[in-house]
């Protein structure tokens, strides 16, 4: 029996500007991919084009049948200078917000999806010393000219991943690697977060606000080996909960410190959850274990960790709806994706928890950072040479759920029955063991 019904929980996709738009935004992630760090050599000026399809691409998520799509905006093409504003790149903004009302799709609107304009990286990007005021003011522009289209907000889309791999791994912009400094940029994003869920109250009583954090397990490889079982805790500690805390409760905690003026108090309005992987630890260098499900990239396929996650948060916070703002499996051939969405939304359906929305990550393939356009998430295809958009089976499958509420019987057996997962990564082969945290 596979069929299932998934009770309140409401199903949409997620994007980030710069992973689909396409074009020469002055950013760090396009003077990254042109200084040649990009694993395939590609760069965010291609991408998706979204920016010229927009019409195309929410007929799609018409075909997909969601009622809400997470979507990021391009501060680089909002603020090019600073304090200077683009009217043009606000009414595209506007106009795109305003397709999609139309289409009875409701947008959550991410401000800071990793990556900045050039003159703010410049400066220092959130280490300089007016990093949160100009934030603020980007904040307050962009919410005073699209808040009457949008009701719910992101501020900050995975900061430990953002502070981690620019400021610890050294493997994305700016690259550096000092432990140190990605403390003060964690500290930093926290305080930003603060004050801009504030500032959009402010101006916005209605309006709904969170962060996407990244959230992952970091599990013993020896449940009762104590380094493993130590190193476990202090990870998820570091990497993800005291951040977390401080955004989400206005208190700092080590390695964080508590900055003048702000008080503990209640900064978010859902829980939001971008959910992917486990990890196995022995020390303070995560890997994944050896002869497990894996997606192309080596990561592991954990579908309970997400409600793990969830219930850890749920009962910490037992009166607040949680959002999985991301979710989702590179799988470049959309050979098990349909079996992960069945895997992952089954338990949603079983665990009791408050889980309102599921935003599959992604709508449609789209540029992957580092890894360039190599890592397929989407639903939909998108051959990025004649930048063709076909809907994948697992698309298909997305869509029945929507217009279903759940998966049917009929369903499972055509989507789902005949796919299980790989035991080895596709993508750029590694030794096992390797470290992944991403
Ligand atoms: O593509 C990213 C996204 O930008 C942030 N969360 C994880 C996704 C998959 O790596």
């Amino acid at each position: 029996m596979g069929g299932f019904h998934l009770k309140d929980c409401e199903l949409g996709v997620a994007t980030a500007a710069t992973q689909i738009e396409g074009g020469h935004a002055r950013t760090n992630w396009h003077r990254w991919a042109e200084q040649g760090h990009i694993d395939d050599g590609s760069s965010p000026v291609r991408a998706t084009d979204h920016w010229n399809r927009v019409a195309q691409d929410i007929e799609l998520l018409g075909e997909l049948g969601v009622r809400h799509y997470r979507m990021g905006l391009e501060w680089a093409r909002i603020e090019p200078e600073p304090g200077v504003f683009d009217p043009a790149a606000l009414q595209h903004y506007r106009d795109e917000l305003e397709q999609l009302a139309a289409a009875g799709i409701t947008p959550l609107v991410t401000l800071h999806h990793f990556n900045n304009p050039l003159w703010f990286e410049d400066d220092g990007g959130f280490l300089s010393a007016s990093a949160i005021d100009t934030f603020l003011r980007y904040t307050e522009r962009v919410v005073n000219e699209l808040g009457d289209l949008v009701e719910e907000w992101i501020t900050i889309n995975e900061p430990n991943i953002y502070g981690t791999h620019g400021y610890l791994f050294g493997e994305w912009p700016p690259g550096i690697k000092d432990l140190k400094t990605t403390i003060r940029v964690f500290q930093v994003m926290a305080e930003v977060h603060i004050r801009a869920y504030e500032l959009i109250h402010r101006l916005r009583p209605g309006a709904r606000v969170g962060v996407a954090q990244h959230l992952r397990i970091f599990a013993p490889k020896l449940r009762f080996h104590p380094r493993h079982v130590f190193s476990a805790k202090l990870l998820t500690w570091l990497f993800q909960t005291c951040s977390q805390w401080a955004m989400n409760s206005g208190r700092f905690r080590y390695p964080l410190v508590q900055p003048r003026g702000i008080r503990p108090g209640r900064y978010y309005d859902f829980l939001g959850i971008n959910y992917y992987s486990r990890s196995t630890v022995t020390s303070l260098q995560d890997s994944v274990d050896e002869h497990i499900e894996v997606n192309d990239l080596g990561w592991e396929i954990y579908p309970e960790g997400l409600i793990r996650i969830a219930r850890e948060l749920h009962d910490r916070h037992p009166d607040v709806p949680i959002y999985v703002t991301e979710n989702g499996t590179a799988d470049a051939t959309d050979a098990f994706r349909s079996r992960f969405i069945y895997d992952q939304l089954k338990l949603i359906s079983e665990s009791g928890l408050p889980i309102q929305r599921y935003y599959h990550w992604t709508f449609i393939d789209n540029w992957e950072w580092a890894v360039g356009e190599a890592a397929r998430f989407g639903l939909v295809h998108c051959d990025f040479g004649t930048q063709e958009r076909t809907m994948k089976d697992s698309g298909r499958f997305f869509a029945g759920i929507a217009a279903d509420g759940g998966v049917t019987e009929e369903a499972y057996e055509r989507y789902v029955r005949g796919q299980v997962y790989a035991r080895e990564r596709s993508i750029f082969p590694t030794a096992p063991g390797e470290g992944l945290w991403g």
